[in-house]
């Protein structure tokens, strides 16, 4: 596995250091087209709160906030990160659970002009350790516990490895470091930020290796919530549910929280999606909009059989992040009473979606057509080369909000991308004669498990580091309500394998993220390889019992 080397603390890199900017020509054609609008993510709530500031931001468990205590939340928040010692240009690594306090402290750190480094409640030191030694970062944000996790013992491990790490700032009890309710918030100048600048980075699904991050923009991430907002008509009268993890892009900015504030709607936060508490919370708050994985999905839509709470405010169910069987599409109406939007996106940039006037047929069987005008896609074959319309194919992208680059990322960045500056996504896809979408496959060694994305490269190195492991091959198993299931085809050393459980142990050991465990292992005296010798898994997979 290749892995980007990551510098030594002595020497800290500004944060443009390893950076790929959009190319000057079409920069200047995405601003011509109104697309890019010179402002901040910081400003999106300004300008909400500027028209409307007694408008609802945050629906809580107690006192709804106004735009207007939001946008002074965030101004005092930003104060306190500065005197903290938070400069601009520092990273700072958010893992926060869906609690609103998550927008106070993203607009805060976006105001301080810190770059939020966004991972998700489930990462561990594997991840954090990673993702935080190759951005630099200064700071880290946590709760104390969450989901029966004690964050403070993740930070305390990953600052002996991350000597960058000087603040950690927990929501709750604080242990030995900063109580994010303690920080003393003197009023003071913030600084202004460059539209052009990076405003977040995001980890990435989606790649080989070990996880990838990816810079975003001011300006192409607010052009990427104003419109994913415009194409599912929100407005003011919308509240959104933030049910997926916030950290990712699809209930971030698509249009997520971005496109709501944008558009000076409501917001509401769970930290539990399960039907039981998240339907309570559509009934409580009258949720119009909201985004889920195609497993929680099917497992709403079965729901409503045994759960009573009032679901008629729910307009629209986005479902994205892997793929939606058709027959479940078709469920989700007659279930729920919304409507349904599939979205293909990815944190790379490039947004799907089916339309709100898309007849069911389209709807229900494919994955949408691209957001933007400007967005230019190519399917092409092994060979690079385009295939005949309808065929299926890679699909290739670049447009106005889709990176140019994985951030600090050289060597990866030579096969990502290609010299024209498309993104490889990886994905195989059909495009209708209409631009929708089918995505019918992918070509990029990871597995999709109910919409989380596991590098197989990177598992399998951790698989390997168990002493009775001789070979291993990560692959993904067919599975009806998850769609994969992450199988850990193993090769015995000398020993006896582990089991299930002590492997799970073993790999939560060294610190892995608990969605990326397998789910079962499957033993056997050899791997199938191809003639150049490398594991061939389209052998191996029917070899498996299933
Ligand atoms: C979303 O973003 P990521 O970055 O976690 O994962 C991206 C990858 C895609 O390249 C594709 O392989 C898969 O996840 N994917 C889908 C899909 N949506 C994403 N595969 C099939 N059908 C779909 N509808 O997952 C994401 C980001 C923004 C909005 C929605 C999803």
């Amino acid at each position: 596995m290749q892995s980007e080397p990551v510098t030594d603390a002595a020497t800290p890199r500004g944060h443009r250091d390893g950076f790929i900017p959009f190319r000057d020509e079409l920069a200047a054609d995405y601003r011509a087209a109104g697309y890019w609008r010179g402002s901040t993510l910081g400003s999106l709530l300004r300008d909400a709160a500027g028209r409307r500031p007694e408008a609802t931001a945050l629906l809580t468990d107690e006192e709804p906030r106004t735009y207007r205590a939001l946008d002074e939340a965030a101004d005092e928040m930003a104060a306190g990160f500065i005197a903290q010692g938070i400069a601009p240009g520092d990273r700072v690594v958010v893992q926060l659970p869906n609690r609103p306090e998550f927008a106070v402290v993203f607009f805060g750190l976006l105001r301080a002009g810190a770059i939020p480094v966004l991972c998700l409640p489930a990462h561990r030191s594997a991840e954090i350790g990673h993702l935080a030694a190759l951005s630099e970062a200064v700071g880290y944000v946590i709760a104390d516990t969450f989901g029966g996790f004690d964050y403070r013992d993740l930070a305390r491990t990953v600052r002996e490895r991350v000597p960058s790490l000087e603040h950690v700032f927990v929501l709750g009890d604080p242990s030995e470091f900063t109580a994010l309710s303690e920080v003393p918030r003197p009023a003071r100048e913030l600084p202004e930020a460059d539209p052009a600048d990076i405003a977040v980075l995001l980890v990435s699904g989606g790649t080989t290796g070990l996880p990838k991050l990816i810079a975003r923009t001011h300006d192409d991430y607010a052009y990427n919530a104003r419109a994913s907002a415009e194409v599912c008509a929100l407005g003011p009268e919308d509240v959104y549910l933030v049910t997926l993890p916030a950290a990712h892009n699809f209930p971030l900015a698509c249009p997520g929280i971005l496109g709501t504030i944008a558009t000076g709607g409501s917001i509401a936060f769970v930290d539990d999606p399960s039907p039981e508490n998240a339907f309570a919370a559509i009934e409580r708050h009258g949720v119009t909009v909201t985004a889920v994985v195609p497993p929680l999905a099917q497992l709403w839509c079965a729901a409503t059989d045994w759960e009573e709470a009032d679901l008629s405010s729910l307009r629209l169910l986005q479902v994205g992040g892997a793929r939606l069987a058709d027959s479940n599409a078709a469920e989700v109406r007659p279930a729920l009473g919304a409507q349904l939007q599939q979205v293909f996106g990815m944190a790379e940039g490039l947004l799907n979606y089916t339309r709100l006037d898309d007849p069911d047929e389209l709807v229900f069987r494919t994955q949408g057509r691209p957001l933007s005008p400007h967005d230019e896609l190519r399917i092409v074959d092994e060979n690079g080369n385009e295939v005949a319309a309808g065929e299926e194919g890679e699909l290739l992208t670049r447009g106005p909000y889709t990176i140019r680059g994985y951030y600090r990322a050289e060597a990866h960045n030579e096969r990502a991308i290609t010299a024209d500056g498309y993104y490889r996504s990886g994905d195989l896809v059909r495009q209708l004669p209409s631009g929708h979408l089918i995505v019918s496959g992918r070509v990029k060694d990871v597995i999709n498990r109910g919409g989380e994305n596991i590098s197989c490269d990177e598992l399998e190195d951790h698989l390997l580091a168990h002493p009775a492991v001789r070979h291993a091959a990560a692959v993904g198993i067919p599975d009806d309500s998850l769609g994969e299931r992450v199988c850990a085809a193993l090769v015995p050393a000398d020993t006896a394998l582990p089991t299930l459980a002590e492997l799970k142990e073993f790999l939560l050991g060294r610190g892995l993220a608990t969605y990326k465990l397998p789910d079962r292992i499957a033993s056997l005296d050899a791997l199938p390889v191809t003639a150049v010798g490398k594991i061939d898994k389209r052998k191996l997979v029917p070899m498996i019992d299933q």
